[in-house]
């Protein structure tokens, strides 16, 4: 919605489509995307299931993204060094996966939607307190996954939203990671709301 984060979505560049050859780093400040679709060329990687990829953006210390739509090419969609805000992020086809926290820090997700993870949406793989406000997500196989075997920290807080057809919200193997679900979020057709390690808790 136009007004729902309390500031109006500037979508002026809507239709352009920027083929991203190198990561865009935003370090500490904003990049407003006005709507454009960022979308990686071969040298980031075939956004498929293979490890390795590159991001498109690389935010750090900080950094805001905003009104930005990741294209048919996800490569290794954002990564997240020392915090970040995203607000009106959207993933059309989730590559090998759509964000990965790569070192501590604050993330907020605010509004924005992702599409089509063959397998992670958020790839939490350093400590930090995450917070998702009205985020929509549909065909995933983990919304949000700390990384497998890691004693990571993570405070997740999941705020509202969309959730459908998928496998499992959230998934941890630490002991020192939790999720939080606040507000009414719509859920149709996914199996797992946590899975604590072996522990699962259905929907
Ligand atoms: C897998 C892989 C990790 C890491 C992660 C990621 O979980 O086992 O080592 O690469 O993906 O960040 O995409
Ligand atoms: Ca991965
Ligand atoms: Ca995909
Ligand atoms: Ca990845």
């Amino acid at each position: 919605g136009s007004t729902r984060n309390n500031e109006p979505e500037n979508t002026t560049d809507k239709g352009k489509v920027n083929v991203v050859d190198k990561p865009i780093v935003v370090d500490g400040t904003e990049f407003d995307g006005k709507g454009a679709t960022f979308t990686a060329s071969s040298k980031l990687g075939d956004g498929s299931q293979g490890e390795g990829q590159k991001p498109i953006f690389i935010l750090k210390n900080g950094a805001t993204l905003k009104n930005v739509t990741i294209g048919d090419n996800g490569a290794d969609g954002v990564h997240v060094y020392g915090g970040a805000t995203l607000k009106n992020v959207h993933w059309k086809d989730v590559g090998e996966d759509a964000l990965t926290v790569k070192s501590p820090g604050d993330l907020n997700v605010i509004g924005g939607s992702a599409y089509q993870a063959a397998d992670k949406i958020f790839q939490v793989n350093a400590n930090s307190n995450i917070y998702i406000k009205d985020f929509k997500a549909d065909r995933f196989l983990t919304f949000v996954r700390t990384n497998g075997g890691q004693p990571i920290t993570s405070n997740v807080t999941i705020e509202g939203g969309q959730f459908s057809n998928g496998k499992t919200l959230f998934r941890t193997d630490s002991k020192t990671s939790e999720v939080k679900f606040v507000g009414n979020m719509d859920v149709q057709g996914v199996a797992t709301k946590v899975r604590y390690r072996d522990e699962k808790t259905s929907f």
